[in-house]
């Protein structure tokens, strides 16, 4: 079976659809967890599921350092290895790479790279990189890029983006014909329309199964972000997913939606959640904060999540600030539950064709404050 994309409806330029895989069915607008080393943390694969989310992102970086791509693949594959048995998208690398890895050298061939962990020496390849992502079993494997680190130069920038364009090229060649696996393709090319367009072209010459906008969310602010996806998405083909790379919060996200995004990974909700941070219809709530040592309240009467039915914020106050390992399994349930009930409501509402009234009522929520 291939991977397949069918758009079920259009609102403006927002989406919504199905991705098919023999894994099972992703609704887009979709948020995918990141399982970075393997594991959703502090979920359990059950909780992670209960939370809505169909699709959780791992990483050929990590997994590649720590367990290695080689002992997964021996154990039988990332979905069995995590006990996960939904659908897996993995990044290819080279984003983290250049920025965690300590000492690196990037040329034509690939990066070489130290280990964050053990200081050890690794190279990644395009080759390389789909050849992990296929020992891991990824059911969406991510094309080997370089996303130039800011501030760069415009020459820079074209240069990076010229080198990923090369990349991509050689990932759909090593990456062969898997049925029942996608190979996503990568835009790069910063702020500059020119080069987001050219970098478009390269990729729909290659063919994908799906084209991710990447090289975003890396420092530029929401603005700037929107400003390259008011014409992004409509350079890449319309029949095909398109994903925004490490995006983001939760008004991010509304707005990347809007303008024709279907995909999005952030670590956002579950990392805010280890460190006392909750997402809500009203915004930002910082559990550490001592205003809620007394508050009976649930965090958000309306959510249906464990933590918002079973305890107080006085409770999540009083976990966080003794260092229990609840607290932030807690708050990660909370904001995943948040994220995906975002999702499924931008998917209802563009199935009505209500996204912009969906929309006003999200930011009028916010604006009123605390709940
Ligand atoms: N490339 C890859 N992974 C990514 C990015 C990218 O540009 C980003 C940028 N926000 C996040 N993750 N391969
Ligand atoms: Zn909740």
């Amino acid at each position: 079976m291939r991977i397949g994309f069918s758009r079920l409806a259009q609102d403006g330029k927002a989406r919504a659809g199905v991705i098919a895989t023999p894994r099972g069915e992703v609704m887009t607008p979709a948020f995918m967890p990141v399982g970075t080393a393997g594991t959703v943390k502090g979920m359990l694969p059950g909780s992670v599921a209960a939370t809505g989310a169909q699709i959780v992102l791992g990483n050929t970086y990590h997994l590649m350092l720590r367990p290695g791509a080689e002992r997964v693949a021996r154990l039988g594959g990332l979905h069995r290895f995590m006990n996960w048995q939904g659908p897996i998208l993995t990044d290819s690398g080279g984003f983290q790479v250049m920025s965690l890895a300590g000492l690196r050298k990037l040329t034509e061939a690939g990066v070489t790279f130290r280990s964050h962990i053990d200081g050890s020496k690794h190279v990644l390849t395009p080759e390389r990189s789909m050849e992990i992502q296929r020992l891991l079993g990824s059911d969406i494997v991510m094309c080997f890029d370089e996303c130039p680190a800011l501030p760069a130069s415009d020459a820079q920038v074209a240069e990076s983006m010229r080198l990923s364009m090369r990349w991509a090229a050689r990932s759909k060649e090593a990456f062969g014909d898997r049925p029942g696996h996608a190979l996503f393709g990568i835009m790069q090319g910063g702020v500059t329309p020119e080069l987001r367009e050219q970098s478009a072209e390269a990729l729909k010459e290659i063919g994908f199964d799906g084209y991710a906008v990447g090289g975003l969310a890396v420092g530029e602010g929401q603005e700037a972000m929107f400003g390259v996806l008011d014409y992004a998405p409509g350079f890449l083909p319309e029949d095909r997913p398109r994903y925004l790379m490490g995006v983001g919060k939760p008004d991010d996200i509304v707005g990347a939606v809007k303008r024709g995004i279907d995909m999005m990974d952030c670590v956002l909700p579950s990392r805010s959640g280890r460190t006392g941070q909750a997402w809500t219809r009203a915004g930002q709530v910082n559990l550490k904060n001592a205003r809620h040592a007394d508050d009976p309240r649930p965090l958000d009467e309306e959510c249906a999540c464990p933590a918002c039915r079973g305890y107080s914020r006085a409770y999540l106050h009083h976990v966080y600030r003794s260092g229990e390992m609840i607290a932030g399994m807690l708050l990660t349930w909370h904001n995943l539950h948040y994220y995906q009930e975002l999702m499924a409501g931008m998917r209802a509402a563009i199935m009505a064709g209500r996204f912009g009234a969906w929309e006003a009522e999200f930011h009028a929520a916010r604006a009123q404050g605390d709940i």
